[in-house]
């Protein structure tokens, strides 16, 4: 087959499109692509999903059943485990996990897996895309030599290779064909192949110059937000000791309606992206005899936030001249953030590992979260407890973690004999209570 075939048939739009990786990122992206009139063939190496989707039950809360099954009885959806069905593709977009080892180092085994399954199927001109977030690189150096190696072809010829990072916002209105696609490619016919596969799916994409560029714009999308909650976590601190309410000042700081954009202090930052994607940069300028100071301070400033709010809550006991030891603590939100149930990198799972080793007895709430197994340092087997005001009045401390919506703060203010709010989630109902701290 020419190498134009793909390529002509992503121009046509009877390309069929491989997703792979069907988690947050990997099916909204199936849905943008079927709703664009391709038709889409999605792969997971877990069966189990694969099997929920093929049954049409949803396991991503932005992708509900009726859209699954609106593109599958388009009959331009369907999921797979069988790598060999890369050979219908004439596009393959990688979705999958770029964690951190336990080093703290980029963990590309996901990516690199992923590629040696489809490289023996790989069509003779099909395009790759990376959409998972990496160190500026990893489609240069590790993806398109991967490919040629294993397939014996060369990059830009014999296949097509392409990076375009993602966006998806878990829990917002944003849906993958609102937002503005960046796409970047090292040679003419891949940036083509990128721009045609998502020009019909997306209201707008951006070419950059190289795949590195589209590496690099992804990554200072979460820096920035690393490094300015970083700055307000900071300011919490400083601002807590000179008696200043930093959520007051943070509030009076927007009323400025140009070049100031509010970001909130907390407990601490969890998420697949915003604790992990900056690291993958600091350790990547590092080859270059560069240093990514801000990024390495924001991590630890940012890092440290969960132990600040154990210190807080020992601060708040012995005001009451009782211990953390022995102490009933109640947390309040256990997610990465607010009203939604995701757990990956919470600062919750520290948190309550840090308040189990000071020998408080902790219980937890939280309407988005049934149960807690394991973080990376905890292994936790809690389930969440009703909020009542009997559970709030035999707690010592309530300890407000994360601000579900669903929450009613005024029943913790009126019954806990202690509280200890992480996100200022208190601040219509504590009036001037002197038994609410902020942390
Ligand atoms: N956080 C704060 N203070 C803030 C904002 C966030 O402490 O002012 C904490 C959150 O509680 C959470 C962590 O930081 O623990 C990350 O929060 P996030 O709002 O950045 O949410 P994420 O991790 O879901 O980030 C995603 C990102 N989307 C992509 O990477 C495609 C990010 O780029 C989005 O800007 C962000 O959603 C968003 O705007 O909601």
């Amino acid at each position: 087959m020419s190498v134009a075939a793909p390529l002509e048939r992503l121009r046509s739009g009877e390309a069929v499109i491989g997703v792979i990786g069907l988690g947050y990122v990997g099916l909204p992206l199936c849905r943008a692509f079927v709703r664009a009139g391709y038709r889409v063939l999605g792969f997971d190496i877990d069966s189990e999903k694969v099997a929920l989707l093929e049954r049409g039950s949803s396991y991503v809360d932005a992708v509900p059943d009726e859209d699954l099954a609106r593109m599958r009885a388009a009959e331009r959806f369907s999921a797979t485990s069988e790598e060999a069905r890369a050979a219908e593709c004439d596009a393959l977009v990688v979705c999958v996990p770029t964690p951190l080892t336990p080093h703290r180092e980029p963990d590309t085994s996901y990516i690199e897996r992923t590629l040696d399954a489809v490289a023996p199927h790989l069509r003779k001109g099909a395009l790759v895309v990376l959409e998972s977030t990496t160190y500026p690189g990893t489609t240069a150096e590790l993806v398109a030599p991967r490919l040629a190696e294993r397939t014996g072809r060369v990059p830009g010829e014999g296949f097509l290779v392409a990076y375009s990072p993602e966006r998806e916002n878990p829990g917002s209105e944003w849906t993958t064909d609102r937002i503005p696609k960046v796409v970047g490619a090292d040679d003419p016919r891949s940036l083509e192949a990128a721009r045609a596969l998502y020009e019909r799916a997306v209201v707008r994409v951006v070419a950059v110059s190289s795949t590195r560029a589209a590496e690099a714009t992804k990554l200072l999308e979460n820096v920035y937000r690393c490094v300015n909650i970083a700055v307000v976590n900071e300011l919490k601190v400083c601002f807590e000791r000179m008696g200043i309410d930093v959520f007051e000042v943070i509030d009076a700081a927007r009323t400025k309606p140009f070049g100031f954009m509010p970001f909130w202090p907390g407990p601490g930052v969890g998420g697949h992206c915003i604790p992990i994607d900056p690291v993958y940069l600091a350790w990547k300028v590092k080859e270059f005899g560069a240093r990514a100071n801000f990024i390495e301070l924001a991590s630890e400033v940012n890092g440290a936030m969960p132990r600040y709010v154990v210190e807080r809550c020992v601060l708040a006991l012995n005001d009451q001249r009782k211990a953390l030891r022995g102490a009933r603590v109640l947390v309040l939100g256990v997610s990465y953030k607010k009203d939604l149930g995701d757990v990956r990198e919470s600062p919750a799972i520290e948190i309550i590992g840090l308040l189990r080793e000071r020998g408080a007895q902790v219980a937890y709430h939280d309407p988005h979260v049934p149960r807690l197994g394991r973080g990376r340092a905890y292994r936790l087997d809690l389930e969440s407890v009703e909020l009542t005001p009997e559970r709030l009045a035999s707690s010592d401390l309530a300890l407000v973690v994360t601000d579900h919506g669903a929450v009613d703060y005024r029943l913790v203010v009126e019954h806990a004999p202690l509280v200890v709010d992480s996100r200022n989630a208190t601040r219509e109902v504590r009036g001037d209570a002197t038994h609410v701290y902020l942390a």
